[in-house]
């Protein structure tokens, strides 16, 4: 392996539980969520400790500080997506940012919206975080939703993208990455296409922003969501990425405290983004947690983090090719392909494939990954799915390798 990051698994204190009989963690479920790093973990901890305080409001020392520490994480954030600090709202999750979008493109108020005769776009590999949000909305406004399916092989299928995305056609939503097949899809085609028609481009980057750097200038698009959690960050916090003057025709979504210009007893009217969008004290730990989490990625560089998970991913899948009775469902190739990788066991419900891994202290998901459209196209009740992050090494996936023939021999399927 030419780069090896193994010297960083020591700063993510769960490594050193045992579990399961006294085994090692071998965790392999970063796609669900990541562990965190113990500068994250004090990132958080010291914002209760020194500075905790609800932001913007007292006129306090606290006040200000935890004022400041949450607008230079929100700084933070901005600048490792390419953005500026005003486009950046903070969510609890990406799931709650894709909804807010969703719902505000659906007030006939937002100046920005979708009525009926509307078309939105979306994949077939769409978590349903990126997929029920837009069903919601196309159900309220009387829009309707189309989608682009994905080839044998788990890649988009771009060859009607000009019969999908056409003049009727509104938003395009679309993932990043996919949490199933760990496809990366060829987001500046697709913006292209939706340019072409005058559409707007929301970019899931739930399995991208943590593992190869982005820049939402480069990336065409208009929205974008991210979670924390998935980050090496805390729970709690997500992010939503708009550009600004489009965040702006956009009604808010949750009305309260703290996202009001000026209020009387029959009406109110709105601060300007992100501050409209963040009604109620915010997680602010979390947001600093993040900030935190951040420099940790950059200290080691998203690029390196890229590179090395593309090897791991490599040695996964030469290893599951050499096997027998294993099926890998998304790309086998390496090309556009992420360190997310979704396999059948013949004979083995996934269910059973992952509580015998668990035995030997190994955590991967099983299911239908909340992509359930997906499973049905291919007819499959759900996969088992290794995720990697920058604290998984080649032992790790040995371990894997050897615990799927134990799998195999314990169901006494194929040799
Ligand atoms: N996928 C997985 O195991 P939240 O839950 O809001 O942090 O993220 C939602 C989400 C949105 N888009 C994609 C592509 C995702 O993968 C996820 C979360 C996890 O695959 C939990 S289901």
């Amino acid at each position: 392996m030419n780069l090896d990051l193994s010297e960083y698994k020591k700063d993510f204190p769960i490594f050193q539980r045992k579990v399961r009989g006294g085994n090692s963690l071998v965790y392999l479920d970063s796609a669900a969520t990541s562990q965190k790093p113990t500068a994250v973990i004090e990132a958080e901890s010291n914002f209760y400790r020194t500075i905790n305080a609800a932001v913007h409001r007292g006129a306090h020392l606290l006040a200000e500080e935890a004022s400041d520490a949450f607008e230079m994480s929100r700084s933070n954030v901005a600048s490792f997506i390419g953005a500026d600090s005003s486009e950046v709202v903070f969510t609890k999750s990406a799931t709650e940012s894709l909804n807010i979008i969703a719902y505000s493109l659906g007030n006939p108020d937002s100046r920005i919206n979708i009525k009926s005769g509307d078309q939105i776009v979306v994949t077939e590999m769409e978590h349903h975080a990126n997929l029920i949000p837009w069903q919601q909305l196309a159900k309220r406004t009387g829009a309707s939703l189309s989608w682009l399916s994905f080839t044998e092989d788990g890649r988009i299928d771009l060859s009607n993208i000009k019969d999908v995305i056409n003049s009727k056609t509104k938003i395009v939503a679309v993932t990043h990455q996919s949490n199933v097949f760990g496809t990366i899809l060829p987001i500046d085609e697709i913006s292209k296409a939706a340019r072409a028609v005058g559409a707007l481009v929301v970019l899931d980057a739930c399995q991208s922003a943590p593992h190869f750097p982005i820049n939402v200038k480069e990336l065409d698009v208009d929205f974008l969501a991210f979670s924390g959690h998935k980050t090496l960050g805390p729970t709690g916090i997500g992010v939503l990425w708009g550009k600004h003057q489009l965040l702006e025709k956009l009604e808010p979504v949750v009305f309260g405290g703290s996202m009001v210009d000026s209020v009387t007893m029959t009406g109110a009217t709105w601060a300007s983004a992100p501050r409209k969008f963040e009604a109620g004290v915010p997680n602010m730990a979390q947001a600093v947690g993040l900030s935190a989490a951040i420099d940790y990625l950059r200290s080691i560089g998203l690029n390196n983090i890229a590179e090395y998970e593309h090897e791991l991913t490599k040695y996964l899948l030469e290893g599951l090719a050499s096997m027998s009775g294993i099926k890998v469902i998304g790309p086998l190739d390496l090309k556009d392909r992420g360190g997310v990788i979704s396999f059948t066991v013949d004979g083995v419900h996934p269910h059973d494939v992952g509580q015998v891994l668990d035995q030997y202290g190994i955590a991967v998901r099983t299911g239908h990954h909340c992509a359930w459209p997906l499973m049905r196209k291919l007819k499959i009740a759900g996969t088992t799915r290794a995720s990697f992050h920058l604290y998984n090494n080649r032992e790790d996936i040995k371990q894997l390798i050897d615990g799927i023939e134990k799998v195999k021999s314990y169901f006494k399927v194929a040799k």
